[in-house]
């Protein structure tokens, strides 16, 4: 059994795939805390978690022509100036499940918990790349990312991210060792892995083997034929994954985390709770949220964290404390985020529906009962 030696998890995380591990925290535990605890954050694997000895660990920077390879120990890493930046990671399947009720999907059925915020740590790729030689080129160029986790057949997890972004140092792209002040736990990463803040949780290559620049996008399954978005009108047999670029900027997005889908809440003043994000370091200025199932809208209180100007890399918490309109015995909740963009989220599914299930990023609507 390839997964007899993955890591214990904790109890509260809801299960989607026992192997490769997949689960997320419930939506209570997801909003109770601006920085999501190491232990219930979730976790996207595709394969078995590898046991990587940190003493031994070596990440291997491919050179530029002139410049030189490096072969680098944690210690090197740590030789780097050290950043630490706030950044929430989704998966490109965050709220698969609701898109699935459209019509069947392919891939794991997350809820809204596919996301999850960090304080990440690490050396900046820009500075690495820049020791093996590489500069921005006018060229197209690709930096590609292989992990130590592999498949029976010794096929690694793989990804890729365009130069300009990995060079770019206000993309702050990051080689990131600690997660939350701790060692990455083995789950995300141990010892390292990328964080490219803004970008689609499949590019934040974990366990971190290879780095290096290419011509084209790196040729793994993943960057290819995975992690991409098609009209609705596309199925299995039509699909054409070469015609689509691959997901990097992820679009805003929102949640509501309480209460929750089928519960009864008091008369008199309900509370509800959730999250926002949007993909590029593009702010959250807005959350809507509605009672009534979208006829009318209130305004969520946002929390009161820093959102850097093009480099809103986390999410916002909210919440809003409404009324519950007299004689009312159910409410139809609804939540939409606007960006700094004024990017807004659609209002149903079926027009964003995709075979693959991902892009979900629909008004999130709950509906629940009044106690009489
Ligand atoms: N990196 C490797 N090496 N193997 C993987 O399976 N999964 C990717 C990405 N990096 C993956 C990986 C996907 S699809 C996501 S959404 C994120 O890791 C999830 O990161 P997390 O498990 O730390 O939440
Ligand atoms: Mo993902």
């Amino acid at each position: 059994d390839p997964y007899a030696d993955d890591p214990i998890r904790h109890p509260a995380l809801k299960v989607n795939s026992q192997r490769p591990f997949n689960a997320e925290p419930p939506p209570e535990l997801l909003t109770e805390n601006y920085i999501t605890p190491n232990p219930i954050f979730f976790t996207r694997n595709h394969l078995p978690v590898p046991n990587l000895d940190p003493d031994t660990y070596r990440l291997h920077i491919v050179g530029a022509p002139g410049g030189q390879s490096l072969s680098l120990s944690l210690d090197d890493l740590h030789n780097f100036p050290k950043y630490e930046i706030t950044v929430t990671l989704q998966c490109a399947g965050n709220r698969r499940s609701e898109m699935t009720q459209v019509k069947e999907v392919k891939g794991l059925e997350w809820r809204t918990g596919a996301i999850s915020t960090a304080r990440w740590a690490g050396a900046r790729l820009c500075d690495v790349l820049a020791q093996a030689g590489h500069q921005l080129c006018e060229t197209e160029a690709h930096v590609c990312f292989e992990g130590l986790d592999s498949d029976p057949t010794g096929t690694a997890y793989g990804a890729s991210i365009p130069l300009s972004r990995a060079m770019d140092p206000e993309a702050e792209v990051l080689l990131a060792y600690e997660m939350n002040g701790q060692p990455l736990p083995r789950d995300h990463g141990f010892p390292v892995r990328v964080v490219v803040p803004g970008v689609v949780g499949a590019r934040h290559v974990k366990w971190l083997g290879r780095v290096s620049v290419q011509p084209e996008e790196s040729y793994s399954h993943w960057q290819r034929r995975d992690y991409k978005g098609f009209s609705p009108s596309v199925d299995w047999d039509t699909v054409d994954f070469d015609s689509a670029p691959s997901i990097q900027e992820l679009p805003v997005q929102s949640a509501i985390t309480e209460p929750q889908d089928g519960e009864t809440v008091e008369s008199g003043e309900v509370t509800i709770k959730g999250y926002a994000w949007s993909g590029g370091g593009r702010a959250v200025i807005r959350v809507d949220v509605s009672l009534d199932g979208g006829l009318t809208w209130q305004v969520a209180k946002l929390d009161e964290e820093e959102q850097r100007p093009r480099k809103a890399w986390a999410w916002r918490l909210w919440q809003l404390q409404a009324p519950v309109p007299a004689g009312q015995k159910e409410l139809n909740i609804v939540c939409k985020a606007v960006d700094d963009g004024y990017n807004v989220q659609p209002d149903t599914v079926a027009p964003i529906w995709n075979l693959r299930g991902v892009l979900s990023n629909a008004w999130h609507r709950v509906h629940v009962f009044v106690a009489p």
